[in-house]
């Protein structure tokens, strides 16, 4: 079967019948990944929109092409909407990726070879907060700092970022910028610390909340836009838009902020998607919409909570946002990550091997296995369903050498996912 949206793909067999195989896959399996959502078919709509036809290099009023009057009101009120709902002095809504609004950002705010201290990928941070393989590292002088040791003290748990070593880091160093957020992270994070340290050592305080921009704007999290100079997000994880990204700033910060999305890093900027983020800021700052992310919250404790009662360890004892981060060792201590997200792809549960902090094994196997409840959330699921996919995995990895079995638990997915249509809750 065809998704709804396809309508207009006549003639085009091989790209249809692929469309139609990941329109099956999307709704017969579970997405667990933490990055991924369901976006609504307004979102979609808009990013399928006349607007993929123009070019617009440049900003609303200050263009180098004509005939932009009508994007330059769509880009405006993308701005207007996203400042709105996060109370920003400016936005800028082109930034194709968050990795390119991260890399403007740095390119914006420091000199080359500008030291920056910002959370190391092994410990949870991104690829563009300075790992080595980003060119990020290349560019700019990234010192790091990771999470506080393991700790199975429910009372005291571990794993978390570690204030103390942020600290001692930005006295040490005296960094340019300090960057708060992480990409693999199960817990809040607080931006007023980041600000204070920040303010000891004359750093700019950038704020990468890619993973929770949604969890923000539904004010399930705190929002950093009043502690930070700077905050970079994704549109299409917790926020529900189209794939993209987008930056808020202070004023004094704009200027040089627009500069270095456009020219400095991005062509023409894809007006199609930014009328797509028009919609999902709507959308965003509707009361629906704070129901959503309090219910994914609610989603990923659960499922935490049935994770461990399979086995698994969570890293850093529990979930507060959106994703559980699971050490595989204790489950099963030959199981890696990697096996792990292949079995579970057998079964029907999409998920990603990530690493944990101190992994001993490579990023490429790794020893942890994320998972996220943004979009299963958005599909309907909720704390009991979550339980039940908690001992679908448990029983697809245990009973992984049995293709039956694993068979077993794909059918079983299939029924659950037969009963949630990801697209049910936008037309109630
Ligand atoms: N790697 C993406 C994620 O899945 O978190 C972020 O870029």
């Amino acid at each position: 079967m065809s998704s709804p949206f396809d309508v207009f793909i006549t003639g085009d067999d091989e790209v249809l019948d692929l469309l139609a195989q990941e329109w099956a896959r999307q709704t017969s399996t579970l997405q667990l990944i933490a990055s991924e959502n369901f976006a609504s078919p307004a979102v979609m709509a808009a990013t399928g929109s006349v607007l993929t036809n123009k070019y617009s290099e440049g900003y609303p009023g200050r263009r180098y092409y004509g005939g932009n009057q009508v994007v330059d009101e769509i880009e405006d009120l993308a701005r207007r909407r996203l400042i709105g709902l996060f109370g920003a002095d400016h936005a800028n809504v082109q930034p194709h990726s968050g990795a390119n609004a991260n890399v403007a950002v740095y390119q914006a705010l420091l000199e080359p070879g500008d030291t920056v201290l910002a959370m190391r990928l092994d410990q949870g941070g991104h690829l563009t907060h300075g790992s080595p393989a980003s060119m990020t590292s290349k560019a700019w002088n990234f010192v790091s700092y990771g999470v506080t040791p393991r700790n199975d003290d429910p009372a005291a748990p571990g794993e978390m970022i570690d204030f103390d070593n942020v600290r001692d880091m930005a006295l040490t160093h005296r960094p340019r910028m300090i960057v708060a957020g992480a990409t693999a992270y199960a817990r809040r994070i607080d931006p007023a610390p980041f600000r204070e340290i920040a303010d000891e050592v004359g750093a700019l305080l950038m704020f990468d909340s890619a993973h929770v921009a949604g969890l923000i704007a539904g004010g399930s999290h705190p929002n950093p836009v009043p502690y930070a100079d700077v905050v970079t997000f994704t549109t299409h994880k917790t926020l529900r838009g189209p794939r993209g990204g987008a930056i808020l700033c202070r004023s004094d910060h704009a200027k040089a902020i627009d500069m270095a999305v456009f020219p400095g890093q991005q062509g023409g900027p894809l007006e199609h998607a930014i009328a797509a983020k028009a919609v999902a800021f709507r959308e965003a700052a509707q009361a629906s919409f704070s129901t959503y992310t309090r219910q994914v919250v609610a989603n990923a404790s659960a499922f935490g909570d049935a994770l461990a009662r399979e086995g698994f360890r969570l890293v850093s004892g529990g979930s507060e946002n959106h994703m559980v981060l699971l050490d595989l060792r204790d489950f099963d201590a030959d199981l890696t990550g990697k096996v792990a997200q292949e079995v579970l792809d057998r079964a029907g549960i999409t998920t990603n091997r990530n690493t944990i902090p101190d992994d001993p094994r490579s990023a490429f196997i790794t020893s942890g296995l994320r998972v996220g409840t943004a979009a299963e959330t958005t599909a309907g699921l909720r704390e009991d369903e979550f339980a039940t996919v908690a001992s679908l995995m448990a029983r697809a990895l245990r009973e992984r050498e049995d293709a039956a079995k694993v068979e077993r638990v794909r059918e079983e997915v299939a029924e659950l996912c037969a009963l949630f249509d990801p697209y049910a809750s936008f037309t109630k």
